[in-house]
């Protein structure tokens, strides 16, 4: 078993998908080890995209992420860090498959509904960073 870090972002709470994005959660077979419904700073969302500081992206993106309500979630599952990854589809919804969470949910590359981690190394860290305890293999 494994563990990932995801987070149903400002754009699809405030939309009112978090029931929906929840539901595929629990239907693609994760179990919800923590969830939490955050409001983060700004210097939260820095923290947290710390490795995306060089980015032209990174003051719109950090703004965006601190603007509202996010819900952000330990799940763990068989090849969690892949299979949420795929659940959720490509980062720019317009790429994304059908069927994914970004292409049916996602409004635009930046406001993309959902995040996910993208290796172990990332999800032991964004796990620790909002569910201090929490580690990627645990009881
Ligand atoms: P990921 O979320 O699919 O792992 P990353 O490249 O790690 O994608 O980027 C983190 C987040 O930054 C994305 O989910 C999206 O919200 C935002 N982002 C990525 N690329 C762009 C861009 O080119 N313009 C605006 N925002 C972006
Ligand atoms: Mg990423």
């Amino acid at each position: 078993m494994e563990r990932t870090f995801a987070m149903i972002k400002p754009d699809a709470v405030e939309r009112g998908l978090a029931g929906k994005i929840l539901s595929r959660i629990e239907g693609e077979g994760f179990r919800v080890v923590a969830m939490r419904l955050v409001k983060m700073t700004k210097a939260q969302a820095e923290g947290f995209y710390a490795v995306h500081c060089e980015r032209p992206f990174f003051g719109p993106l950090t703004a965006y992420m601190s603007s509202g309500r996010t819900i952000v979630l330990a799940l763990e599952r068989e090849s969690a860090i892949k299979h949420w990854r795929d659940v959720m589809g490509a980062t720019d919804p317009a790429k994304a498959a059908p069927g994914t969470l970004r292409k049916e949910f996602g409004e635009s590359i930046e406001r993309n509904a959902t995040h996910g981690s993208d290796a172990p190394g990332t999800a032991a860290f964004e796990l620790g960073y909002w569910f201090p305890g929490v580690s990627l293999h645990g009881a």
